[in-house]
């Protein structure tokens, strides 16, 4: 085909072809790359056909064929009304924030794309189940704040698991969605990381994000630390985007035994963010512990003493997060945060459908079409059947929350490390031991990346049959998770009081007089990355030149990186495979189309799969945009 295309190429035949010619005629190479691209489909189809999607190894799978998720209608010819991001280029940062103030109805948040699936089914929804609603959203929720769709999770999770580039997700839900504000949660020195990353890196990232569409950062620290969300609420505010200060809720406002995490605590960060110049505070209630009474106390206080809008996120653990919701609005909360009915209850937000539809009628109604929730709502009741094999077993809310105080979007994630290891069966054991951990590491705000630290130790507790005592026990030999002793050493800052002296003694094996590690910002002692290095050894690792965008997520995650690009080079991209047929592959006769390229569409379907013994292969039979096309797939183990 390469020569057919040289051989009829207009300048060929007229003589008029230099040495560069090849190089400069891109589109003689167009057949083969095209046909290239089409064969790795091909080829990664038939492997999850005939093998299954590795990510699906010791899962139940659901019946299938899926029903279709049912997409509302919209009219792409429909202007698209103007929403909260034409407000925030109108009025800018801080005039957008005296709007807030100044907003009778309640301002709400869906986090149906981002906190909502990472709590309920791992945070495995793909770009492609996305995308289809976007344009309903901008054109028929223009009354929400935002959407909260990216970050958290779902950066790390796109990347390792689902095999689909976080930016390409985000510029493509930006293109459908210009009106409405995007939304991204920042673990401020752990961007979106498990670990502190350079101060420049950091600033990178959110140079990054910004430029490709997030325009609301909530940036959090996971000890609540200000001192350590600095640099990237400067980042943030210096790329012109709104900057929600979070603050991360802990323990009980209420709780005599427990005074730690009293009002006083909560206001002092609440101050240190208002100097550090956020927009809006955010309190941030992981774990979904923040009773009704409680939420009441802080939001007055908060506002009392910033005068800052105040935006609340919580998640439904307890089954009743929506009574502290409505008394958050009650209270005077400027916005709040829900999923989806469909996307709600259980691990994630509670239920903004339902809230708004209690606040009809009032002075707060936030004025969103419960007609247009609804649909919405149905159709991604059909997405998530899709992702069941990552659901949780829970069925109910439960007041254990108050005991373990696991975040709602790590305990689905935890239960899959717990799977993994072999001890989903023991999993009250493990959350138990969650919350022992937590007592031994002195009461700490638990929030990723400290939540896995105290996952990790909680897992290693149950496998090992160890009790909090054998842990306290200085003869007790315990070998600590690495992420323990990285903890201990401050490698993820330090809460106000310190880590409790003698654990920090044994997990750091600290001779006798040795003291522990004063505070101090796990940024000042990391050393700046040169950017230009680290990409050249992430281009030479990923065999392909690399943008700023995909710079920054080889910063971040430098294997998952370059593991996925090497599944780019190999497969090419295979985020624009339904999400059935990227996890469960096709059955015989089903047809899918595929859009590679804009206005480019392959038409594949299944015509049989032959069993070849003797080279422990099989063929899978494929049509082709009408054409026959066979694979060979090795049979895995
Ligand atoms: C995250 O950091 O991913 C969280 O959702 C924390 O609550
Ligand atoms: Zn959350």
């Amino acid at each position: 085909q390469f020569l057919e295309n040289v051989i009829n190429h207009p300048g060929f035949a007229a003589g008029t072809v230099t040495t560069r010619f090849i190089d400069t005629t891109p589109a003689l190479l167009e057949f083969t790359k095209r046909r290239d691209r089409a064969s790795r489909l091909l080829g990664f189809i038939g492997d999850v056909t005939v093998n299954g999607h590795p990510e699906m190894k010791g899962r139940k799978l659901p019946e299938l064929p899926f029903i279709k998720p049912v997409l509302p209608k919209v009219d792409l010819a429909t202007p698209i009304p103007p929403g909260s991001r034409d407000r925030l280029r109108a009025l800018g940062p801080k005039g957008f924030a005296q709007w807030m103030l100044d907003s009778k109805p309640v301002l709400m948040t869906d986090t149906t794309l981002r906190d909502a699936h990472q709590s309920l089914f791992a945070t495995r929804m793909r770009t492609a189940d996305m995308l289809p609603i976007a344009p309903f959203y901008a054109r028929e929720l223009p009354q929400l704040l935002s959407l909260e769709c990216w970050g958290g999770a779902t950066f790390d999770v796109a990347m390792r698991f689902l095999k689909e580039d976080p930016w390409q997700r985000l510029a493509q839900l930006r293109e459908q969605v210009p009106n409405i504000l995007l939304q991204m949660l920042l673990r401020g020195a752990n961007g979106v990381g498990y670990t502190s990353y350079a101060d420049n890196v950091v600033r990178f990232f959110v140079k990054q994000a910004a430029a490709s569409g997030i325009d609301l950062f909530r940036v959090f620290d996971a000890l609540n630390w200000v001192e350590n969300m600095r640099v990237s609420i400067d980042a943030v505010l210096e790329s012109g985007a709104l900057c929600e200060g979070a603050i991360c809720y802990s323990g009980d406002l209420f709780d005599p035994l427990r005074p730690k995490y009293n009002l006083a605590y909560y206001t002092g960060i609440a101050r240190e963010l208002q100097k550090a110049g956020v927009h809006i505070l955010a309190i941030k209630d992981m774990a979904g512990v923040c009773r009704p009474r409680a939420i009441t106390a802080l939001v007055k206080a908060l506002k009392e003493e910033t005068g800052l809008p105040v935006h609340f996120h919580t998640h439904d653990t307890s089954g009743i997060a929506s009574a502290s919701v409505l008394a958050a609005v009650e209270a005077g909360c400027d916005a709040v945060d829900g999923a989806l009915d469909a996307m709600s209850g259980l691990t994630s937000q509670p239920n903004l459908s339902s809230m708004a539809a209690a606040l009809m009628h009032s002075e707060r109604d936030p004025g969103l079409s419960q007609h247009a929730l609804h649909a919405a709502s149905t159709y991604f009741e059909g997405v998530r059947r899709f992702y069941a094999p990552f659901e949780s077993d829970i069925r109910a809310g439960t007041a254990d929350v108050y005991r373990h105080e696991m975040p709602g979007g790590q305990y689905t994630n935890l239960r899959e490390q717990a799977r993994s290891l072999g001890l989903e069966h023991r999993w009250t054991e493990v959350s138990q031991a969650y919350a022992d951990v937590n007592r031994l590491f002195g009461d700490i705000v638990k929030v990723t990346p400290t939540s896995k630290v105290v996952g990790d130790m909680a897992l290693m507790m149950v496998a090992n049959d160890l009790t909090p005592a054998d842990v306290e026990n200085p003869a007790h030999e315990i070998s600590f998770p690495e992420s323990v002793v990285s903890l201990f050493k401050g490698e993820l800052g330090f809460p106000p009081d310190g880590f409790p002296a003698a654990l920090s003694r044994k997990v750091l094996k600290l001779a006798d007089g040795i003291a522990p590690p004063a505070a101090y910002r796990p940024g000042d002692a990391l050393p700046p990355v040169d950017l230009e290095a680290a990409r050249a050894q992430a281009e030479a690792d990923a065999g392909m030149p690399l943008d700023d965008c995909q710079l920054a997520s080889a910063l971040m995650y430098p294997k998952v990186a370059r593991d996925f690009h090497q599944h780019l080079n190999t497969h090419s991209d295979t985020s624009v495979l339904p999400t059935p047929t990227f996890f469960y592959g096709l059955r015989l006769q089903d047809e899918v189309a595929l859009e590679i390229d804009p206005g480019k569409t392959l038409l594949v379907s299944l015509q049989g799969i032959h069993d070849d013994e003797a080279a422990g292969a099989v063929k899978v039979q494929f049509e082709l945009n009408g054409q026959s096309r066979t694979v060979q797939v090795a049979k895995a183990g």
